[in-house]
């Protein structure tokens, strides 16, 4: 293992001044049983560098938006140069203009946007809306979708299936979960039948169309057309959250991949760069119900911020080369499919789930196409896994149900390093 002596250092007094040492769960890295994790001081292209001064190959690139890698010279430039001219107004500026002509362009849904500081903030300010213009107080989620953590969101699977939801967090009102519908992912019927069940009342459907948050899990062949056609039907607001999936696996995300027009897209990560933007938008005839043009309020003092903005404007400029996303896909096959023929080799039950350059092995048999497939995950090979990689300088997300994300930083020669390192890992089992 690596000299983590600063950061244990440094941990310990994070632990006794920020709840579990840290300032978003996922990096406590208690589902592998290893702290202190890193205290990472610095990054460049695919790889980061702890206070230790250890070095790793990075597969999480700040859990989505460094698409570019780290600290990609012209994103840090634009960064320099907006900020050296003040840091945000709380006013309209050029910038802000550009970004959302830009996703009004790139992403097919969008006739109208409003950017915002996070994802969280783009898909309960997208839920706001659909509920404020249609009238209806119900909303339908997927099991392991993960759309923030505003309230509504935060919701377990009822006891049966189509039972209301139960909070899936303390502070979260019964009376708000039991208005959330979890159903299981992937699956038509399920949706059907809840909205047979409650005519009339449900507001939206909210899905991420390539899940990212249970690790990566496609939609089966006709899932989401099925859900558009429904809601085109009963007069529900689709609702595509695209933070993960929004110029990751496509330049118009998953919505231009499929084909399948959501009524409203939740953006974040890519478009920020790095730094905080999220963005919900769609329909102008729902988009203009938002104040101050309408009646339905969110507000954000940051929203817009110039240097975020100027961060999201050249990561996506750069994804705007030609071969990008060919890149990403040839990056990800490589890996996903050295990884399966290196786990085969070792007799391993792995599933490599990939689409583009996001991907996750599930440490089980058989495919994975819900939360209930994900969940048969073997989590102690997934924290042994972990753990050797980790030591062969590869870090990876810290949880068998979180997305790798493969950046265009990641030369061929990384890509070989993490297959080796697997190889080495697997091969002492
Ligand atoms: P933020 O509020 O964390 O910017 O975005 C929430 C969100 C919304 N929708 C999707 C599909 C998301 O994946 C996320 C956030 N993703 C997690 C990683 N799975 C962020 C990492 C974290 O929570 O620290």
């Amino acid at each position: 293992m690596a000299n983590l002596v600063e950061s244990q250092r440094l941990f310990q007094t994070a632990l006794s001044l920020m709840p579990g040492g840290v300032n978003s769960p996922v990096r406590g890295w208690g589902a592998v049983g290893l702290t202190p994790p890193p205290l990472l001081v610095r990054g460049a292209g695919a790889r980061v560098y702890d206070v230790d001064g250890n070095s790793y190959l990075d597969f999480i690139g700040s859990w989505g938006p460094l698409i570019l890698g780290h600290a990609a010279p012209e994103v840090v430039a634009a960064v320099q140069e907006t900020a050296a001219r003040g840091l945000g107004f709380g006013a309209s500026t050029p910038g802000e203009v550009d970004l959302a002509k830009l996703l009004v362009e790139a992403v097919p849904s969008l006739e109208m946007v409003r950017l915002v500081t996070s994802g969280t903030e783009a898909c309960m300010s997208a839920l706001r809306l659909a509920r404020g213009a249609s009238g209806r107080p119900r909303l339908i989620k997927f099991d392991g979708c993960y759309h923030g953590h505003a309230d509504s969101f935060l919701v377990s699977a009822g006891s049966g299936v189509l039972t209301q939801g139960i909070p899936g967090s303390p502070g979260v009102p019964r009376e708000i979960a039991a208005l959330t519908l979890s159903l299981p992912y992937n699956d038509l019927k399920a949706v059907k039948e809840a909205v047979r069940r409650h005519p009339g009342e449900i507001a939206a459907v909210i899905v991420e169309p390539v899940a990212g948050n249970m690790g990566v899990v496609l939609p089966q062949p006709g899932f989401l057309e099925g859900l558009r056609q429904l809601c085109h039907q009963e007069d529900i607001i689709l609702i595509f959250d695209e933070v993960i999936t929004g110029f990751r696996v496509a330049w118009g995300g998953a919505q231009a991949l499929y084909g399948v027009t959501p009524d409203l897209t939740c953006l974040g990560k890519i478009i920020g760069g790095g730094l905080p933007v999220g963005a919900y938008g769609g329909r102008r005839d729902l988009m203009s119900q938002m104040a101050p043009a309408g009646p339905i309020y969110q507000a954000g003092t940051l929203s817009g911020n110039p240097v975020a903005v100027a961060a999201g404007l050249a990561t996506l400029k750069a994804l705007q080369k030609p071969g990008t996303y060919e890149q990403l896909e040839e990056k990800g096959a490589w890996l996903a499919q050295e990884l399966a023929r290196a786990a085969a080799r070792q007799h391993l039950d792995l599933t490599v789930n990939r689409l583009g350059s996001l991907l996750t092995p599930f440490f089980t048999r058989g495919p994975v196409h819900d939360l209930e497939d994900a969940r048969r995950a073997d989590l102690q090979k997934f924290r042994q896994f972990f753990q050797g990689m980790l030591a062969a300088g590869i870090y990876l997300p810290p949880s068998q149900f979180e997305a790798w994300f493969i950046s265009l930083a990641h030369e061929p020669q990384d890509l070989e390093a993490a297959a080796a390192a697997a190889r080495q890992v697997w091969s002492k089992r």
